[in-house]
């Protein structure tokens, strides 16, 4: 059970280990599903999607592809509780298994919040119901199939968007945070996490190569990640940290920053 957090002393003395024990305690993920998805040589390689069979190893998956991944989470409760206001929402948009939500959970000290997590993915919502619904929390949490795009955002506090927004087409992206900013209650903060990319190509390239050593030390093959990279090639679209600001900025966001970066996954703060 993950134990109640009383004061920002105890905030910040949340560990990593923490953070991976959120989404790994639950008797549904004790013996985490190795992601070996890739691992065999495929004819063709088709679009990846979230489904059943990504789902069933997601854990593992992210855990072993996004540098930092753990650490972020980890921030979330500490950098997210002052903005959560009394009686208000917070939503965690591309929710997957609920790590984002549990995460912000931990950091909630007001009464009256909804914690409302979203993923179009039917697979992915089934499990994070069954993970989501074995903690205990002042924060009542509600988990919902829907596409992020087409989803009304209200009264909110906090909207967490942790390495969903790269999966949106990007025609839609503006819309989408110009929903988010207008559903926001002044003083409320927008959460966006994602893998970017660089305009120089040095730049670039240096970074492409961290990740995949990231990806390799942690026992990904070379042909699991030239495999699963075609996978994504058309599926998850990148941007600069300058696109991602410009249009948080002309969203109306007053104040907007990078507060984490690990390789070529960054992490935003903009506040209305
Ligand atoms: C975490 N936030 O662990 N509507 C709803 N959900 C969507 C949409 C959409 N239009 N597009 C993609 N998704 C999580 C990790 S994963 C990131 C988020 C990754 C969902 C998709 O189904 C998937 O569950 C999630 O966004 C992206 O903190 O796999 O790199």
């Amino acid at each position: 059970m993950v134990r109640p957090l009383t004061s920002v002393k105890m905030l910040i003395e949340i560990s990593t280990e923490d953070v991976m024990k959120i989404s790994t305690q639950s008797k549904t993920t004790k013996n985490k599903d190795q992601d070996n998805l890739y691992s065999q040589p495929r004819e063709a390689i088709s679009g990846f999607v979230f489904d059943e069979s990504v789902v069933k190893v997601f854990e593992d998956m992210i855990g072993r592809s996004v540098p930092g991944y753990a650490t972020l989470l980890s921030m979330f409760p500490v950098l997210t509780h002052s903005f959560i206001q009394p009686d208000s929402h917070c939503y965690d948009l591309g929710c997957s298994l609920g790590a984002s939500t549990l995460a912000i959970q931990q950091g909630i000290k007001v009464e009256g919040v909804e914690i409302i997590a979203l993923d179009n993915s039917l697979a992915m919502i089934e499990k994070c119901k069954a993970l989501t619904s074995e903690h205990r929390s002042q924060a009542k949490v509600t988990v919902r199939l829907a596409d992020i795009c087409e989803s009304e955002i209200t009264n909110a506090s906090l909207v967490v968007m942790n390495f969903t927004m790269q999966f949106v087409q990007k025609e839609a992206r503006e819309p989408l945070i110009n929903n988010i900013y207008s559903g926001l209650n002044t003083g409320g903060a927008f959460l966006l996490s994602e893998k970017i990319k660089c305009s120089n190509s040095m730049e670039q390239d240096r970074l492409t190569t961290l990740h995949h050593d990231f990806k390799k030390a942690n026992g990904y093959t070379d042909l699991e990640i030239s495999q699963k990279r075609s996978a994504l090639e058309n599926v998850l679209i990148t941007e600069t940290v300058e696109q991602h600001v410009c249009r948080l900025k002309e969203a109306g966001f007053s104040e907007v920053l990078v507060w984490f970066q690990c390789f070529n996954f960054v992490s935003f703060l903009a506040i209305k």
